[in-house]
């Protein structure tokens, strides 16, 4: 199988890091989705990355659909659990953090692609409440736990771990780790994990 990524999408990341923590073999092709000759639009109709191609020739998206995916390849390293309410709670925490990804990347988009004098910061706060109220969640639920859920090392921690990474290195002011030092630890301890030091965005 094949990825098609790009080096700085947290969502890309997010499959890389389950991809390295399942020891799974895999292509890995750079895409750069705003180039105007982009080809990606033949392998995903959405004209996003991660795409990943399959041996047969078809194609699988989302990030979402992916991990899931890929978590059933292997026994290596089980990111999901069998219980379907616990599947669940930690597919809230995915779905939560890939949250805060997408309002944060709807505000990058809209400062970088739009003239300012075009810019809305109505919407710009919007988003930016959107991020901030997932951070404080994220944080209260995390509380004093080693990992999202418990003990366990999950698909929650790679996604939070993806999502925090990526507003570190695209939104440097934002003050997440002076505000919820938990997150913080948390960030700290995943990224001593060869599948996070191996993705960092760049
Ligand atoms: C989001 C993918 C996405 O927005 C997922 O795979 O989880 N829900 C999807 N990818 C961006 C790159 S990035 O911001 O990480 C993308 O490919 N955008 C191109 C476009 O045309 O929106």
């Amino acid at each position: 199988m094949k990825l098609i990524g790009s080096l700085a999408s947290p969502y890309v990341r997010k499959v890389r890091v389950v991809l390295a923590e399942k020891k799974l073999d895999y292509g890995y092709e750079l895409e750069n989705v705003w180039d105007a000759g982009t080809q990606i639009h033949l392998a995903n109709p959405l004209g996003k990355v991660p795409c990943l191609l399959m041996e047969d020739g078809s194609s699988m998206y989302d990030s979402r659909v992916i991990v899931e995916y890929l978590d059933t390849l292997t026994p290596v390293c089980k990111l999901l659990p069998a219980n379907a309410r616990d599947r669940a709670a930690i597919k809230g925490w995915e779905a939560l953090a890939d949250g805060v990804l997408d309002a944060a990347v709807l505000v990058r988009l809209e400062k970088t692609l739009r003239p300012q004098e075009q810019q809305s910061a109505a919407w710009i706060e919007r988003q930016m409440g959107k991020v901030h109220a997932g951070l404080a969640v994220m944080s209260a639920e995390l509380r004093d736990s080693p990992f999202c859920k418990g003990n366990h090392y999950t698909l929650a921690d790679v996604a939070v771990g993806c999502a925090l990474g990526w507003l570190a290195f695209r939104f440097p002011d934002i003050t997440w780790r002076d505000d919820y030092p938990n997150l913080a630890r948390l960030h700290d301890k995943l990224s001593e994990r060869a599948s996070f030091k191996d993705t960092l965005p760049q």
